[in-house]
C-alpha cells in the first residue's frame, strides 16, 4: 500500500472508503455509518417524531430556508446493477444477452442477471455455478482497474449534477440533491407545483404522492433528478443502476434496493416505519456492523422493534452514549450523517492470496507484479506517495481478521524519481529476507 499522508492509519477506518476497502477480505468489517450524532445536545425530537416527520415549520412552505434540517433534505443512493458484469460486457459486447459471472480466484463475486435466472448468484463457487449454468460464460475479474476506473468516472458524472458525492465502494454513490431540488423548486416558482407532479417509477409501499405536502414535493422532484441522473449514467458510460430517493442516506440506501435491476424507489416519509419494519434484524439497517449487530443479539435484541423499545440509558450504559444514541436513531431510520465527498484515495493498495506460492522466489515474484500495478496507478494519479507499507496477514481456519503485520517505511526518493524518468517499466527489485 502506498500512503499519501504522514505515516500512520490513512484515514478513519469506521466508514471509510479507501481504495484498500473496495478489495476483498476487507477488514474494515465494522462498516458503520459515521458517528455525526451530537451527542451532548440531545436531538431536540425524539426518533419516533422526527421519523414520523412531526417537525416544526410550515409544511406547506415548499422552499425551506435551512436546506439542512433533516427530513427535508433529498438524498440519492445509486447502486449499479451487477457492476462486475456490466462492465464486462462493456468491455466484450458480445457477452451480452448470455450468462456471465465474474470471479475472483474459485469464488463468483457478482453475475449478470441473466446468470442470476438460473440460480448463479454472488459469492457462489465456480463450481457450484457452472452446475447451475454450465453455459455460463465466466470472467476473471481479478485486475480491478476497469472496475476502479469506471467507479470513479461514474462519481465524476455524478458531481456534475451536485458537489456533495459520497462514495460508497466501488459502485456506489450517495449525492445530496437538496440545493437542485430547491432550484427547481424556485423554477416553479409561485405558480405552483404542477398538478401533475409525479414520482419518477416506484413509490415504496405504493403511497399516493399528496402535491400539498412539501416533503412529497420535494422527493418527487428528487425521484426525477434520479432519473435524470440514471439515463445520463446510460447515455455516457452505458451503465444501468437503481436508486433509492429518500430524506437520508440510511432510508436512500435501504430503498434503492427495493427494485432492481435498472429501478428506482422513492421513500415517502409516512412510509418509514414500515421500511425500517421490513428489515429482519437489526444487522440489516445500514450502519449496524456485525460487530453491533452482535452485541445487540447479545442483549437479545434480534429486532428493529425490540431495539426500538430497548431502554436507551440501557443501551448507552452497555455500548457508550454515542453509539447507543446513533443505532437506536437509526432503528427509527433517523440519519442525521451529511453526504461527505471524499476527493481521492488517501492511500493505494493491491492485494493477493498467495496461495499459489510455495517458495520465497514466487512469493518474490508476486509482490513485484503487485509492486508494478501499484506503480502505474500511482503514475495515473500524479501525486507523490510519502510510506509505503507492506502487510501480511496469516489467516487461520477459525479466525481470518487475526494476525496481520506490517512494515511501513516513507517512500525511498530514488523510487519516485526512476519512475518519473523511467516510467513504471523500472525493474522492481525486492528483497525477500527468510525470518
Ligand atoms: P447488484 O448491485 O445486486 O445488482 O450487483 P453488484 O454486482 O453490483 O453487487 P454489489 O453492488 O454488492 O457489489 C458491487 C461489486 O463489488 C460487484 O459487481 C462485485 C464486487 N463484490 C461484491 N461483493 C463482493 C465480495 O464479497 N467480494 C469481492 N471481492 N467483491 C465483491
Ligand atoms: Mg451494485
Amino acid at each position: 500500500m502506498m500512503e499519501f499522508n504522514e505515516c500512520g492509519p490513512a484515514a478513519d477506518p469506521q466508514y471509510s472508503l479507501q481504495e484498500e476497502e473496495e478489495e476483498e477480505d476487507d477488514d474494515d468489517d465494522e462498516r458503520e455509518w459515521r458517528c455525526t450524532v451530537d451527542c451532548i445536545n440531545r436531538s431536540l425530537l425524539t426518533p419516533a417524531a422526527a421519523a414520523s416527520g412531526e417537525l416544526t415549520g410550515d409544511s406547506y412552505n415548499y422552499a425551506i430556508q435551512d436546506t439542512d434540517v433533516p427530513g427535508y433534505r433529498v438524498i440519492v443512493h445509486i447502486d449499479l446493477d451487477c457492476f462486475y458484469a456490466q462492465v464486462e460486457m462493456i468491455r466484450n459486447p458480445e457477452f451480452k444477452g448470455f450468462p456471465l459471472a465474474v470471479h475472483q480466484k474459485h469464488l463468483v463475486v457478482t453475475c449478470n442477471y441473466e446468470a442470476r435466472k438460473y440460480g448463479v448468484s454472488k459469492i457462489m463457487s465456480v463450481s457450484e455455478a457452472k452446475e447451475k449454468c454450465p453455459h455460463v460464460i465466466l470472467v476473471c475479474g481479478e485486475d480491478l482497474t476497469p472496475y476502479r476506473e469506471i467507479s470513479y468516472k461514474i462519481t465524476e458524472l455524478l458531481e456534475g449534477f451536485s458537489p456533495l458525492v459520497e462514495r460508497l465502494g466501488f459502485d456506489e454513490n450517495f449525492v445530496d440533491i437538496t440545493k437542485l431540488v430547491e432550484k427547481r423548486l424556485q423554477q416553479i416558482g409561485s405558480g405552483g407545483v404542477p398538478a401533475d407532479l409525479s414520482v419518477i417509477d416506484h413509490v415504496y409501499g405504493n403511497r399516493a404522492l399528496n402535491t400539498a405536502d412539501a416533503k412529497h414535493v420535494r422527493l418527487a422532484l428528487g425521484s426525477q433528478i434520479a432519473a435524470e441522473m440514471r439515463t445520463a449514467i446510460y447515455n455516457r458510460v452505458g451503465l444501468t443502476g437503481s436508486a433509492g430517493i429518500a430524506s437520508n442516506k440510511l432510508l436512500a440506501k435501504l430503498v434503492s434496493g427495493t427494485f432492481k435491476p435498472n429501478q428506482q424507489t422513492t421513500l415517502l416519509p409516512e412510509s418509514i416505519q414500515d421500511c425500517m419494519g421490513s428489515l429482519m434484524h437489526p444487522g440489516q439497517v445500514p450502519g449496524i456492523g456485525p460487530k453491533t449487530a452482535q452485541h445487540l443479539a447479545f442483549l437479545r435484541i434480534g429486532t428493529i422493534r425490540g431495539l426500538q423499545t430497548f431502554p436507551l440509558d440501557l443501551l448507552e450504559k452497555d455500548l457508550g452514549v454515542c453509539a447507543a444514541q446513533r443505532i437506536h436513531k437509526l432503528s427509527f431510520g433517523v440519519d442525521d450523517s451529511s453526504v461527505t465527498p471524499r476527493g481521492p484515495p488517501q492511500s493505494l493498495s493491491d492485494e493477493d492470496s498467495f496461495r499459489r506460492c510455495s517458495s520465497l522466489v514466487e512469493i518474490r515474484i508476486k509482490i513485484e507484479s503487485l509492486l508494478i500495478c501499484l506503480l502505474t496507478r500511482l503514475q495515473k494519479d500524479g501525486r507523490t506517495p510519502r510510506t509505503i507499507r507492506l502487510t501480511i496477514r496469516r489467516t487461520s481456519a477459525t479466525n481470518k481478521w487475526f494476525n496481520r503485520e506490517s512494515r511501513q517505511c516513507p517512500v525511498p526518493n530514488q523510487l519516485m524519481q526512476k519512475l518519473n524518468t523511467e516510467g513504471v517499466k523500472t525493474k522492481c527489485s525486492i528483497r525477500v529476507k527468510p525470518d
